[in-house]
C-alpha cells in the first residue's frame, strides 16, 4: 500500500515535476525463499536460531535506480553475542537469487550485486575485524578481506546481537549517485557510487532485498521493512490531464477539481514533497500538483493545476422600496431594481449570510407581506464564477393621501396638475372624478391619468370651484370627496 511520499526529485520544467512514490510492506510485493517466513504485518524472519539456514526476501518489482530509492527498516540480529552470521541488504539483478550460507550471509556468490553486510561473526582470514561490522561489498565476495574496504572502509560497530531491533535508513540519490546508510540513527557512510554503471553494466533496473544465514553458530535474524520509496521500472502511467486555471467562488475542496484520471493524488509543491488530503479546502489563489495511479503505478510527472479563487461582490449601496403602512398592498421585491430581472438573478434572502450560503431563500418575493418598520433583504445575482449581493431597504412610511385644494394649469410649472400625494402607484386601482358646479362630470382619471385642468373635450376649465370624488377601490373601500379651486 502506498502512503506518504518522503523523497523528491529535481524538476525540469515549471508545469511538470517528478515524484518517487512510497510504499509500506506488503507480502505480495516480495519474493521469499529459503528459511524466510512472514511473521506479522511487516516482519520477515530470515533465519531461526538454528544452524545452517539461509533466508531471502527480494522485491517483486524491478526498481529503477536512475530514480531515487529510500528504505526505512529495522534489523534484528539475535540475542546471542558471537552468534552468526548476520544480515545483508543486497541490490542485484535476479529476483530469487540465493547465495551461500554461513559466513556468506546468504549473498556470497551472487554476482553481479552490491551488498551492505551487517556481519556478526568473525571469519578468520576473511573478515578484517573480530568486531561486528558493516561493509559495502560488491559481487558477493565476503570471503575476500580486501573486498570489505573496496569502496568505503569497513566500519566496526558495537555488538548488534543484543536482542534489540536496530533501525537502518538506506538512501540512494539517483541523480547524484550517492548511497548512504544510517544505523541506530548514526551515519555509517555516504558515498558517491554509480551503482548501475559500476556493477550492472549500465542496467538501472534492479531488485533489492535482504539475505541472512547461519552456520555452525546461529541467531534468530529478522527484518522489518517499514517504508520504501522507489520507482517501479515497469511503471509508465501517464500523468492525468486537467484544465488550468480552474476558477471557483470563495473556496474549493480539492476533490471538486475537474481532473481526468484515476486515483488522483494532490501535492502542495512542484517537488512533490507534501501530499494534500483530497478534502483540503483552498481559499486563495494556489497552484497544486497532481498525479494519477493506475494498477499501483503512480505517474511520475506532476501536472500543475492553477486554482483561481474569486470572491463575491457584496454591494454596500442599497436599493429602496417605499412601503406605505396605511396601504394594505404588499411589497413586490422585484420593484427594487431592474437588475433583478436579469436571467442570472437567483433569489432574495433575509441576510447576507443566507445569500452567500444560498439557504432560507425568500419565497413570497412578489407578495412580501406587510411590514411595520424598515427592513433589509438581499438579492443575489450570479456571475460567471461567483455572485453579487445587493441590499434592498424596504422603507416603511406613513403615506396618507394628501389632496391639494388648488390647481393653476397655466404651464408655469407650479400646480399645473391636480397632484394628489401618495396616490399614484400606490393605489393602483383608484378612480378620480371631477365635477363642475352644475354636477357635470368633466374628467375621469386613474393611476395613469392625472387631471390637468381640462375637460373631456380638451378645453381648459374656467376659473372656479370644482368638486372631486376619489375612490381608492382598496380593501376598505375608502372614498374621499371635497373641492378644488382652479385659477390661472
Ligand atoms: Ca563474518
Ligand atoms: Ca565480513
Ligand atoms: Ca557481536
Amino acid at each position: 500500500m502506498r502512503f506518504l511520499l518522503t523523497l523528491l526529485l529535481l524538476v525540469s520544467s515549471f508545469a511538470i515535476a517528478q515524484t518517487t512514490p512510497c510504499f509500506s510492506f506488503e507480502e505480495n510485493d516480495f519474493v521469499l525463499s529459503g528459511s524466510a517466513t512472514i511473521i506479522d504485518d511487516n516482519t520477515v524472519r530470515l533465519t531461526q536460531a538454528s544452524g545452517n539456514q539461509s533466508g531471502f526476501v527480494w522485491s517483486q518489482n524491478l526498481v529503477n535506480f536512475e530514480q531515487n530509492f529510500n528504505l526505512e527498516a529495522e534489523i534484528y540480529l539475535g540475542s546471542q553475542n558471537a552468534g552468526a552470521d548476520g544480515i545483508a541488504f543486497v541490490i542485484q539483478a535476479i529476483s530469487n537469487n540465493e547465495g551461500s550460507l554461513g559466513g556468506g550471509i546468504g549473498y556470497a556468490g551472487i554476482s553481479p550485486s552490491l551488498a551492505i553486510e551487517f556481519d556478526t561473526w568473525w571469519n578468520s582470514g576473511s573478515d578484517p575485524t573480530q568486531d561486528d561490522h558493516v561493509a559495502l561489498i560488491a559481487n558477493g565476495e565476503p570471503w575476500e578481506m580486501s573486498a570489505h574496504s573496496a569502496y568505503i572502509p569497513y566500519v566496526s560497530v558495537s555488538n548488534l546481537e543484543d536482542g534489540q531491533w536496530h533501525p537502518i535508513l538506506i538512501t540512494w540519490d539517483g541523480t547524484d549517485k550517492i548511497l548512504s546508510l544510517t544505523l541506530d540513527g548514526v551515519s555509517i557512510f555516504s558515498t558517491t557510487l554509480d551503482i548501475p554503471t559500476l556493477f550492472f553494466n549500465g542496467n538501472p533496473d534492479l531488485y533489492w532485498g535482504f539475505t541472512a544465514a547461519t552456520g555452525g553458530a546461529n541467531n534468530l535474524q529478522q527484518v522489518r521493512i517499514l517504508e520504501f520509496c522507489s520507482v517501479d521500472s515497469s511503471c509508465n502511467t501517464a500523468p492525468p490531464t486537467a484544465d488550468s486555471p480552474q476558477s471557483f467562488c470563495s473556496s474549493v475542496i480539492l476533490q471538486e477539481l475537474q481532473i481526468n484520471g484515476e486515483y488522483i493524488r494532490f501535492y502542495a509543491e512542484q517537488t512533490g514533497t507534501t501530499v494534500l488530503d483530497e478534502t483540503t479546502e483552498i481559499i486563495n489563489n494556489t497552484t497544486i500538483y497532481i498525479t494519477q495511479t493506475i494498477d499501483d503505478c503512480e505517474s511520475q510527472d506532476l501536472v500543475a493545476v492553477e486554482i483561481s479563487i474569486e470572491n463575491p461582490t457584496i454591494y454596500s449601496n442599497s436599493f429602496e422600496i417605499l412601503y406605505c403602512q396605511n396601504n394594505s398592498a404588499t411589497v413586490n421585491l422585484f420593484d427594487a431594481s431592474n437588475v433583478f430581472t436579469s436571467p442570472n438573478f437567483s433569489g432574495f434572502f433575509n441576510s447576507v449570510a443566507d445569500a452567500e450560503s444560498f439557504t432560507n431563500g425568500i419565497n413570497n418575493t412578489t407578495d412580501f407581506g406587510v411590514i411595520s418598520e424598515n427592513q433589509m433583504v438581499f438579492g443575489r445575482i450570479e456571475d460567471n464564477v461567483c455572485y453579487e449581493v445587493y441590499p434592498i431597504v424596504l422603507v416603511s412610511e406613513n403615506c396618507d393621501i394628501s389632496i391639494p385644494q388648488g390647481i393653476s394649469p397655466n404651464k408655469d410649472g407650479f400646480n399645473d396638475i391636480f397632484d394628489i400625494q401618495n396616490l399614484y402607484d400606490i393605489y393602483l386601482n383608484h378612480s378620480l372624478k371631477i365635477y363642475n358646479r352644475y354636477g357635470d362630470c368633466i374628467f375621469e382619471g386613474d393611476n395613469t391619468t392625472k387631471w390637468d385642468g381640462r375637460t373631456k373635450n380638451g378645453n381648459l376649465v374656467p376659473v372656479g370651484t370644482y368638486f372631486y370624488l376619489l375612490r381608492l377601490n382598496n380593501d376598505s373601500n375608502d372614498v374621499y370627496t371635497g373641492w378644488v379651486y382652479c385659477n390661472y
